[in-house]
């Protein structure tokens, strides 16, 4: 059957990391901002489980970093997000969607308020630095946007604590779920956030001193025996049935912040500017006729390379499956659809042709669990 591999060039960047995980036993890549992204060591399921009990280290550098800096960077930054950041602290990280004037989404990206006039924006899958420029051009904001040489490593699962602690010290157990602080590795201090795409717990490095980060990637391997620590990278099981959405997989410039289920990071009653707030106003008043919800699908295989049609019983359109993969949790298929009202509420029922068989589909809310 297929027997290819990815090309490797200049253009689909690896990572300082790449040739560790490699020699790890990475069986399967993503491309990510342009970027190496591993997808598998090995059975997926397997990995899922490791994730829930122990502890992994992901090499997540593809989750790029765009600095903003400069008089005008909280003005830029808040421009680009329908979040109302006017009481952001420093050292503090936020979920934000960037939105476009047409009020649908360009990027769900963590926000990183480093100082007042530094913010760092830790990226999905699109090209946030041109729109960042683009926006900076047209309105003669005073700001250098860049893409900074940051390369995260996630250590994410319950025993992520014990781990960190025995290199860090007690006080990283101490930090708080989206704060980030820096702590030191044999003299070298490196940005680290509690945070990372799992519902595991965990944290993410922001490493800036490239040897030091592979000092202490190697470092990971060498202590973690105890901790039964793997290699690892964000599990597609473990993110569905958490609900953690996937920028170009369960949404994309197609869809607004409300069909997605945004609705927390959308503040349009403040008094701060962004691009499509009036948009948003006039989407929310008009009310969504779609949404994000998970789906249920009896059979226990599926491999999505498109979206596929999800109909009623009489054969018409009423949502499109945007991911999926087999629980062993649930015992059967999961998804992520978006999925046409009246449809868009739990027990609503569907059928969906999976390789020339009709399987039914059962609605149900984000996160599975
Ligand atoms: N970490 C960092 N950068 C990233 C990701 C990350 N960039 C790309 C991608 N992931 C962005 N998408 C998400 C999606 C969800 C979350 C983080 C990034 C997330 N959500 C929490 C939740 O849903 O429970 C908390 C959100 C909140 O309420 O503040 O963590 O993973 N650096």
């Amino acid at each position: 059957m297929k027997n290819y591999s990815i090309a490797k060039s200049r253009r689909i960047r690896s990572s300082p990391y790449t040739s560790r995980i490699e020699r790890q036993g990475v069986t399967a890549y993503t491309v990510y901002n342009h970027m190496l992204l591993p997808a598998a060591f090995g059975s997926i399921e397997d990995s899922c489980d490791h994730l829930k009990k122990d502890v992994q280290v992901w090499d997540v550098a593809a989750e790029r970093q765009v600095e903003i800096s400069g008089v005008d960077a909280a003005k830029l930054v808040q421009l680009m997000t329908c979040r109302d950041l006017s009481k952001s602290k420093i050292g503090r990280c936020y979920y934000c969607p960037i939105i476009d004037d047409d009020g649908n989404l360009v990027n769900d990206p963590v926000i990183l308020k480093i100082a007042d006039d530094k913010w760092w924006i830790s990226i999905a899958d699109s090209d946030v630095i041109f729109f960042a420029k683009g926006l900076a051009s047209g309105n003669n904001f005073r700001v250098k946007i860049f893409e900074p040489n940051v390369d995260i490593i996630a250590i994410q699962g319950p025993k992520s604590f014990s781990l960190m602690e025995k290199v860090f010290g007690k006080k990283i157990t101490e930090l708080k779920f989206f704060g980030f602080d820096y702590y030191e590795f044999k003299g070298v201090k490196h940005l680290i956030a509690r945070s990372g795409w799992s519902k595991q717990g965990g944290f993410e490095i922001y490493v800036e001193n490239t040897q030091s980060g592979l000092d202490l990637y190697d470092h990971f391997f060498e202590i973690g025996k105890e901790f039964n620590l793997k290699p690892g990278c964000p599990n597609l099981i473990e993110r569905i049935e958490s609900g953690l959405l996937s920028y170009g997989n369960d949404f994309d410039n197609n869809d607004n912040p409300f069909e997605c289920g945004f609705e927390k990071y959308v503040n349009l009653d403040s008094e701060v500017q962004f691009l499509g707030k009036q948009k948003l106003k006039e989407i929310k008043a008009a009310g969504i006729k779609r949404k994000l919800m998970g789906i249920y699908i009896e059979t226990d295989k599926i491999s999505l390379t498109k979206s596929l049609k999800i109909k009623d019983d009489k054969g018409n359109f009423i949502g499109e499956l945007r991911s999926a993969c087999y629980s062993p949790h649930f015992k059967k298929v999961i998804g992520i659809a978006m999925i046409n009202e009246p449809y868009c509420k739990p027990l609503a029922t569907g059928v969906i042709e999976i390789e020339g068989n009709s399987l039914s589909v059962k609605v149900c809310d984000l996160p599975f669990i």
